[in-house]
């Protein structure tokens, strides 16, 4: 195997390209070793070793990589509408993009979070935030689709989400943006942030079974940004940290107003005692509006509930809830190692990392050693809470994740690197250059107890000259490091899709079992099934025209259809009449404002189509699913308004007649 040398760029031009002083680490020129490339490799026709589920950032999607090939298996749709998959356009999977605000077919997906079951993944749900307009969501990972999304109410900005408890009790959706709550008048000037505005913490129960999302309850916490955040493990199960800047509260210019204070916090929350004063009734009911969307499988349809109340508790009336730990200077990653004792707070502008005890926390909180309180919340001394810190680790500590063999690996931005140190001694063990300008990191399992360390993962914010150029936007960048050794090896860059924040990894052998292979017809409870040929029909109501058809290798049933006129609303219910695996077909109309439409085989799918002018549409199957799949196709005769082309419908009967001009 040839041995890769990569040319290093002089320190000077990339600090320059990155408007960063500082230099990178000496060992960047030999940054790819022999036999990098077979470690990466899996053969044509054999499968990766793990699944791995990065955010697509403003994309809206998630996308799901195979490693260590980083080979692009599949993007879901979340938080976006998906031409691909017709999500987001087909009848039945509008309504998931539903919200208080109408129809939102965009948000800024961050995060991703395995289920868990005593705090090891468990293969069942991956959940996702939406940034912009909070929402969860929950996608099943036995279809690798979309299953739930959930609004958040007084909430702005869901950044420090979807991170869960160790069974996945709750989903937790922390605020980024303090703003007024929703059921008072937001109208107000924006200086007063510190009377007026307020941040909340949403704890999400999940159902053990179907894993149905429900908000439980919310917290009420002093206006700062909630960033991120992570749920305790082991001894420190009942409570969830989440990093908070911009204690200064400052509403304006906050790149230097929010950056005054030396210290930020870590707020510490014990939900089970939540739980506690929710069960005793302490709760105020607030009214509020926010959309709960369900995909059912059954009907292969989504359906949208808009719901009107959330239980709230005030953290300053109950104090012991919640504590608020100095951590220095903006932090941003909140990560509990394996044994959950440890926990991991980075400032971004911070020199050290600061590494907390819990137990340490409890005999601080038992004697109350606190050093006053900030907004009714009591702030434990930094000192007490402190385990110790992690001295001169590098610049721009993000975020932190752990091997489970007592070592942890933190992402560094701007000195763009990814270095390794032992958890007890807090000593640095290892440095790798990431290129360039690493976020998030991800260790298979590496923020649960039972971490899979053999990779982990960079995602990085900046491409530069990693790829061909693309015009302007370059894809970005993933890079694979394998650390089964005790240094980092890095063995792969593959390009992402939208921008990666956070993701996830997991062995492969928990997730491709229980992958579902087709939908069975019998099953099929779509109001507008039709579960063979013989049950297609054109049916007019008023001006609409629902049309139940079916799609078999090769044909569709009907596929002469004649009768709609102009000012019609027509629905196209395609079923899926396949029962073997991997047989999709697609469907599109000439002129159909929306996407085409993709049905697995017993599914059904519904386009709408409003014709706007009297003539000939084709239609086709738009999936390549036989030989004969270009045959795959029909045409539907729009007339004028009120005239009389009665309804028509048919398949085989409809042949051509001899005709004056024929000549034949
Ligand atoms: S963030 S790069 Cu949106 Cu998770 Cu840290
Ligand atoms: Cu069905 Cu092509």
């Amino acid at each position: 195997m040839k041995t890769i040398q990569l040319k290093w760029i002089a320190c000077a031009t990339v600090a320059a390209l990155l408007g960063m002083s500082g230099c990178k680490p000496k060992n960047a020129a030999s940054a790819v070793d022999a036999g990098a490339a077979a470690k990466a490799y899996v053969a044509p026709g054999k499968y990766d070793e793990f699944y791995n589920f990065v955010s697509g950032g403003f994309s809206g999607q998630m996308s799901v990589y195979g490693l260590p090939s980083g080979r692009l298996l599949r993007v879901i749709p979340v938080f976006s509408v998906d031409p691909e998959k017709g999500y987001g356009y087909s009848e039945e999977t509008k309504p998931m993009l539903n919200t208080s605000h109408g129809f939102v077919p965009w948000d800024d997906l961050h995060h991703t979070e395995l289920s868990q079951t005593n705090g090891e993944i468990d293969g069942r749900w991956i959940f996702a935030n939406g940034n912009n307009t909070p929402r969860i969501a929950r996608v099943d990972l036995s279809t690798f689709r979309t299953n739930e999304i959930i609004e958040i109410p007084n909430s702005a900005g869901n950044h420090s989400s979807p991170f869960i408890t160790e069974n996945t009790e709750y989903v937790v959706a922390g605020t980024r943006f303090s703003v007024p709550p929703d059921n008072v008048n937001g109208d107000v000037p924006i200086n007063t942030y510190k009377k007026n505005f307020k941040g909340t913490i949403s704890f999400v129960s999940v159902d053990k079974t179907s894993g149905s999302m429900k908000i439980a309850f919310q917290l009420l916490c002093p206006g700062v940004n909630f960033d991120l955040s992570h749920a305790g493990k082991g001894p420190s199960h009942d409570w969830f940290f989440f990093s908070c800047y911009k204690s200064e509260q400052a509403n304006t210019l906050l790149e230097v107003n929010a950056s005054q204070k030396d210290k930020d916090f870590i707020l510490a929350v014990n939900w089970k005692k939540a739980e506690e004063y929710l069960a005793q009734g302490k709760a105020k009911k607030q009214a509020v509006k926010y959309a709960h969307n369900v995909y059912d499988e059954k009907t292969h349809s989504a359906t949208s509930t808009i719901e009107t109340e959330v239980q709230v508790l005030d953290v300053k009336d109950f104090p012991d809830i919640a504590y608020f730990i100095p951590c220095p200077k903006s932090p941003h990653g909140c990560d509990v190692d394996p044994t959950g004792e440890y926990i991991v707070g980075s400032g971004k502008l911070a020199a050290l990392i600061p590494v907390f005890s819990y137990a340490k926390l409890q005999a601080a909180i038992a004697a109350k050693d606190f050093i006053g309180n900030f907004g009714g919340i009591p702030v434990v001394k930094y000192e007490s809470a402190l385990y110790g810190e992690v001295k001169k680790p590098g610049l721009g500590p993000l975020h932190t994740e752990f091997d489970g063999k007592g070592n942890a690996y933190t992402s560094f931005f701007v000195s763009s690197e990814i270095v390794k140190w032992n958890i007890k001694d807090l000593k640095v063990l290892d440095r790798a250059p990431t290129f360039y300008s690493i976020g998030h990191l991800c260790i298979p399992g590496g923020d649960s107890r039972k971490p899979n360390a053999k990779y982990v993962i960079a995602y990085n914010k900046i491409t530069k000259d990693r790829y061909l150029p693309t015009g302007p936007e370059l894809a970005q960048s993933a890079q694979l490091f394998d650390i089964s050794g005790d240094k980092m090896q890095l063995i792969l860059d593959f390009p992402t899709i939208g921008e990666p924040h956070y993701a996830q990894a997991v062995s492969a052998d928990l997730i491709k079992t229980k992958s579902v292979k087709i939908f069975k017809i019998e099953e099929n409870a779509n109001p507008y099934v039709s579960k063979g040929e013989g049950e297609t029909k054109v049916v007019r109501t008023g001006n609409r025209v629902d049309v139940n058809m079916t799609a078999i290798r090769s044909h569709l049933a009907p596929d002469n259809i004649e009768g709609v006129r102009m000012g019609d609303e027509v629905y196209f219910h395609i079923t899926n009449l396949e029962q073997d695996w991997d047989v999709p077909h697609g469907f599109a109309i000439k002129g159909s404002v929306n996407a085409e439409l993709l049905i697995m085989p017993g599914e059904t799918q519904t386009l709408k189509w409003i014709p706007d002018r009297v003539g000939m549409f084709p239609m086709y199957c738009t999936d390549f699913c036989s030989a004969l799949h270009q045959e795959m196709q029909g045409y539907v005769r729009v007339s004028p308004a009120g005239s009389n082309t009665p309804l028509l419908f048919s398949t085989g009967k409809n042949q051509p007649k001899p005709d004056s001009t024929s000549t034949q």
